[in-house]
């Protein structure tokens, strides 16, 4: 993802940008508060969740499985063409001696995210727990015998956050992936499978993940792109989740446009609408949004990775996201000790000592009313609009139109004034300099109240 954060980069845009804002004759009105298509099939109960995930804004996303073991990403079987008996091997060995549920939680909870998505099975076909449908899981292959994600579904309901599993609909290990899709070709398993089979074995694990773990926050599906034109059953399978945990979001992450039966529409490594990636969609739909973010360039542990975003950038891309309606799932990817590298966990810290003082200009807001714009983005919450200058060095910003009223203006964590004009052409700012700050954040309050 290519968003600028830099200020240079606000000087460049400057020119088109005050063309933008000052040409801009359309008045901007507050959206709707939208959480889908109203529809008589859908309990109020999931409707309430996509309400909560949308008032979320941030989640961790964690990727841990065997693959933690060899540092070099969730891909490396697929990457370094692992046979399947080479990889079972090395599942053997998994043994996370330091993993502890409470301090991966306490760390998503000090970052101030609101929920977790975790691994429970990877493209690598590797169940990370407790399953009866294959002896390929953490419980019964390993020496470290337990269950992680029992352990954090009781730690995140301990501490409040609501935990979503991450479950890959492309195996590389599972003999029945068949016919195979564009990866997964050089593990060694017999030509031949049964897909059904398949499928069956995925709605038995998904059973379990929804019936033992108490209330989940969802599922997050990832692989489907392996075989876009296979059956997969979908119907079937989202039926099954809604039946068995009403409550439960399903999130696709198939780079489409939503289907029926989904609940959030996510985005790789894009804030919604941009393709930097190269296999996002850029149709975005009327259900809540998220996007996925990795804070180096890998999901699974990377030991060569140094790659980390600052602080800076995380904040950046957290409001960005807020300020596109969306909310940011950020991932970490913890060793195979079971531990989470200091570098990510100290951005996490800062990411949350930023916002005890600025979260309320990102969490439970909705994005706009004005659009994004390359200085930054804005946000609302009732009578209130925050505007966050990300990247913007002058002192004076202007802003097109708003429909109400604006009262009065201040930056948010000093209280300071702020001084301002409106007219029909727009409101313009009188911020303080930016002095090395992450955001400047101006809460404009209007004259009405919604
Ligand atoms: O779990 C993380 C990644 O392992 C997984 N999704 C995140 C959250 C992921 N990996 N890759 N992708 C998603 C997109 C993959 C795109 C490609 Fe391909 C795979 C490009 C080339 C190989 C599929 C097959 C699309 C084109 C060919």
């Amino acid at each position: 993802m290519k968003t600028k954060l830099t200020t240079s980069a606000g000087a460049r845009e400057l020119s088109r940008l005050v063309a933008m804002t000052t040409l801009s004759l359309a008045v901007t009105t507050l959206p709707s508060d939208a959480i889908g298509q109203a529809s008589d099939s859908i309990p109020a109960s999931r409707l309430e969740a996509r309400h909560w995930f949308r008032d979320a804004k941030f989640g961790i996303f964690i990727h841990w499985g065997v693959y933690s073991l060899l540092g070099q990403g969730e891909w490396v079987m697929e990457n370094r063409e692992i046979p399947v008996s080479t990889y079972e091997w090395l599942a053997t060995t998994f043994n996370p001696a330091r993993f502890d549920a409470r301090t991966w939680v306490s760390l998503a909870k000090e970052a101030g995210a609101k929920y977790i998505t975790i691994t429970s099975r990877h493209h690598d076909g590797f169940s990370m727990f407790s399953t009866a449908a294959t002896e390929y899981n953490i419980v019964d292959w390993t020496p470290f015998k337990r269950d992680p994600l029992k352990e954090l579904a009781d730690e995140c309901r301990r501490q409040g956050l609501k935990l979503f599993f991450y479950y890959s609909q492309l195996d590389w290990h599972h003999p029945d992936y068949w016919p195979r899709g564009r990866t997964g070709l050089k593990t060694g398993r017999r030509e031949e499978g049964n897909w059904p089979r398949y499928l069956d074995f995925m709605d038995n694990q998904l059973t379990e993940l929804l019936t033992r773990y108490g209330p989940i926050g969802g599922i997050w599906f990832d692989g489907m792109w392996d075989k876009p034109n296979a059956d997969w059953r979908l119907p079937t399978t989202y039926a099954l989740i809604h039946r068995l945990q009403p409550a439960a979001l399903i999130v696709p992450n198939h780079h489409q446009a939503p289907l029926a039966g989904e609940d959030v529409q996510t985005f790789e490594q894009d804030l919604p609408g941009a393709n930097t990636a190269g296999f996002n969609t850029r149709e975005i739909g009327s259900l809540p949004l998220e996007t996925s973010l990795t804070t180096n360039n890998s999901w699974g542990f990377n030991i060569t990775d140094r790659q980390f975003k600052s602080v800076r950038e995380l904040i950046g891309y957290l409001v960005r996201a807020a300020g596109n309606d969306a909310n940011l799932l950020l991932n970490v990817g913890p060793r195979p000790d079971g531990t989470i590298q200091p570098e990510a966990a100290a951005r996490l810290r800062e990411m949350g000592r930023w916002l005890s003082t600025y979260g309320t200009s990102v969490f439970a807001t909705r994005g706009g009313p004005i659009t994004p714009r390359p200085w930054g983005v804005t946000t609302h919450r009732n009578d209130t609009i925050f505007v966050h200058v990300l990247d913007w060095p002058d002192q004076v910003l202007a802003l097109p139109p708003i429909t109400d009223r604006v009262v009065s203006a201040v930056m948010l964590g000093t209280n300071a004034p702020v001084k301002f004009a409106q007219s029909s052409a727009g409101v313009t700012l009188n911020l303080p300099m930016a002095v090395d700050e992450i955001d400047r954040v101006v809460a404009l309050t209007l004259a009405r109240r919604r």
